[in-house]
């Protein structure tokens, strides 16, 4: 990274406290691994490997249909929130891209922006469209639909709108686009169940021509919100229909807020990913709905039974590629703390995940010992993996405690002073 956004020398301090406890904690771990088996090097490669995208909407303060409480220094633009992302990716290491949001970031100079992501050792992931909400100056209303709207010139702008996200996507050295749309109805009988999936089909199908060859297309289902009543592309099934009947570069997003409560997700991963259509994921964690909570604070065990069935694939050698990014909502954290205890959550989980026997736990299924079989994914989900974490920080020059170095690094108060507090800034609420 040619541009250091925290001092190089705090965070050297912050480590030298901090190494030798690191230093005796992981040869501990090493040999405790070392007796079941696993070769801690080994998980710490694979670790080291794996990253997860930011969100650029991510870095602002949320807020909630009832109040926005703006936050220290909040981003006012895209290059702000790439600030912000470059100093979670130097002191966590776990978030080499970045996810935008348009028209949320829309810039005048792509190029511009591209050079400065690099400068900070970024790169950029999945484009997301916006067609839930109006933007200013345009010809038609997303009030009652967009892709699936029942007028033919509003689909036609939502339409390209997403080609124009593509476009923008290409310049930043994207690879996808994510589409997520509030279509649906909030009184039984306001739209025609039937007749608004074929519209999105069409739609869809016109966005899917505009893809470039090497680029993937990612439909993102959510049960409600803003449509309570029915939406169009509410669950797993309907996204599999639309990803079906588009082709093979269309594949399914799962955002983990996106389903009724108790839904058995990794059981829709496990579906996907059978069915070659699992695009990937947003992670984030939630008690009631599409709460938008940091990764893994709630339902940690949730999150490692996704990541179990992401490793059992792999192990396998199914052949899959899964984005995985974060989206989440703060609204009573620093955002920039949120999204790397997050990051290193899923690092974590993924982790955990990498420890379970695989090939006792097929001679469990197989012989049909529950017992056994859960006892393998618990001893996994309870090894306190944080030594693997911080000598894989360490090793890449981030720091073994981000928010710790985050905070004595004053970055917040810095850009505080230069950031005047804005009442609307910081992008998406929803
Ligand atoms: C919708 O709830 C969603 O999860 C989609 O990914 C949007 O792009 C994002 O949230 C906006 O905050
Ligand atoms: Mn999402
Ligand atoms: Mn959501």
């Amino acid at each position: 990274m040619s541009s250091q956004l925290i001092d190089r020398s705090v965070i050297d301090a912050h480590n030298a406290r901090l190494q030798r406890d690191l230093d005796s904690d992981y040869a501990h771990l090493g040999e405790q691994l070392a007796r079941r088996g696993v070769d801690i090097e080994t998980v710490r490669a694979q670790v080291a490997a794996f990253g997860v995208a930011i969100p650029s909407w991510g870095v602002g303060t949320g807020g909630t249909r009832f109040a926005r409480f703006p936050g220290q220094g909040e981003p006012r633009h895209v290059f702000d929130k790439l600030q912000d992302c470059g100093v979670i990716q130097q002191l966590a290491r776990a978030t080499p891209t970045v996810s935008l949001h348009i028209p949320w970031d829309k810039c005048s100079d792509w190029a511009e922006l591209r050079q400065t992501a690099t400068a900070y050792g970024l790169a950029f992931d999945a484009m997301n469209s916006n067609t839930f909400s109006d933007q200013k100056g345009q010809a038609h209303s997303y009030k009652y639909g967009s892709l699936t709207h029942s007028d033919a010139a509003t689909r036609a702008q939502a339409v390209a709108h997403n080609l124009e996200c593509i476009e923008i996507g290409q310049k930043l050295g994207s690879k996808a686009l994510t589409v997520w749309v509030g279509d649906g109805s909030n009184f039984p009988g306001q739209q025609h169940f039937r007749r608004a999936f074929d519209r999105y089909l069409d739609s869809s199908a016109q966005i899917y021509a505009g893809l470039p060859a090497d680029w993937r297309m990612f439909l993102e289902h959510k049960i409600a919100e803003p449509a309570f009543y029915s939406t169009v592309i509410q669950d797993w099934g309907s996204s599999y229909l639309a990803a079906s009947a588009l082709g093979p570069k269309a594949q399914c997003l799962v955002d983990l807020g996106h389903h009724a409560p108790n839904v058995n997700i990794e059981l829709i991963v496990a579906r996907l990913i059978a069915a070659g259509k699992l695009a990937g994921f947003h992670f984030n964690d939630s008690k009631y709905g599409d709460d938008d909570l940091d990764a893994g604070s709630v339902s940690p065990y949730r999150l490692f039974l996704v990541f179990n069935e992401l490793v059992a694939a792999a192990h396998e050698g199914v052949p899959f590629e899964p984005a995985y990014m974060l989206d989440q909502s703060h609204n009573v954290t620093d955002p920039i703390e949120s999204l790397m205890t997050s990051a290193v959550q899923v690092l974590r989980t993924y982790a955990q995940a990498l420890l379970v026997d695989r090939h006792a736990l097929d001679a469990a299924q197989d012989g049909n010992d529950a017992m056994t079989a859960t006892h393998l994914l618990k001893q996994g989900f309870q090894t306190d993996v944080t030594p693997i974490l911080q000598r894989v920080r360490l090793d890449a020059g981030g720091a073994i405690d981000p928010v710790g170095a985050y905070r004595a690094s004053g970055y917040r108060q810095r850009v505080g002073a230069e950031r005047p507090a804005a009442a609307g800034g910081g992008g998406g609420i929803v």
